[in-house]
């Protein structure tokens, strides 16, 4: 697939390079040639000494390796292959960034890092389609070992997002602080679990849930703001 788009990119540019030699021809070749010639190599000489611009005829594909649990994973090689191969490794927010792209079919791999498992269904290598001027977001979503049965609701502003989950017998659904001030999870009309407070960033509070059933709950600041939830456990 990668080998048939990189020849008809390089045909691109051979034709293109041929129009503007027919150009010449039309113009006189005696004072033409010479001049493309040094433009040329003018052309050269600068792309050597300074970094590529971004293009208007180029693109980007970048995107983050995250937790599924939340936060981004660091030190994670990303490889790419199509028109241009290059590898990176995501940064301390897990995010990396693939620049100056010619427009093509592309694949972008990871490396599976120590402690961590791709969702069921999930592969580590995506395609992507660059096209000029555009940025294309390839994210990847992974397991930490450990975790595979934990369900996350951030509380963000006056919500808890999502506001309802469904989960199995044994699952656990960690409640994490993201915004909003102090806030509350507390069961409204059922004992599944006790009242907890989390007021900044690093709260967080879980719950495993070993029966089944409808367990609504509420945060006691916001709840006239409409801050209520809802765990469903099958
Ligand atoms: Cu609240």
């Amino acid at each position: 697939m990668s080998a048939p788009l990189r020849s008809n990119i390089a045909g691109a540019h051979v034709s293109s390079a041929g129009l503007r030699t027919g150009g010449a021809q039309r113009l006189g070749r005696r004072i033409v040639l010479p001049l493309a010639l040094s433009l040329a190599f003018g052309f050269v000489a600068c792309s050597d000494d300074e970094p590529t611009p971004p293009s208007a005829d180029t693109g980007t594909i970048s995107g983050t390796v995250r937790r599924t649990t939340g936060g981004g994973v660091s030190g994670v090689q990303v490889a790419l292959s199509g028109p241009v191969d290059r590898t990176t490794t995501t940064s301390s927010s897990g995010s990396y960034s693939f620049d100056n792209l010619e427009p093509g079919e592309y694949t972008v791999s990871i490396d599976l890092p120590d402690g961590y498992n791709l969702p069921e269904g999930s592969s580590a290598s995506r395609s992507a389609t660059v096209s000029a001027g555009r940025t294309v977001t390839v994210n990847f979503d992974l397991v930490a070992e450990g975790e595979e049965n934990v369900v996350v609701v951030e509380l963000v502003g006056t919500s808890f997002s999502p506001s309802t989950v469904t989960i199995s017998v044994g699952q656990t659904v960690r409640w994490v602080w993201v915004s909003g001030g102090a806030h509350t999870v507390t069961p409204d009309g059922h004992s599944e679990w006790s009242s907890a407070s989390l007021n900044q960033a690093g709260h967080t509070f879980e719950h495993t849930f070993e029966n089944a059933g409808d367990f609504p709950y509420y945060c006691v600041p916001h709840q006239s703001a409409g801050m209520t939830g809802r765990i469903v456990v099958q």
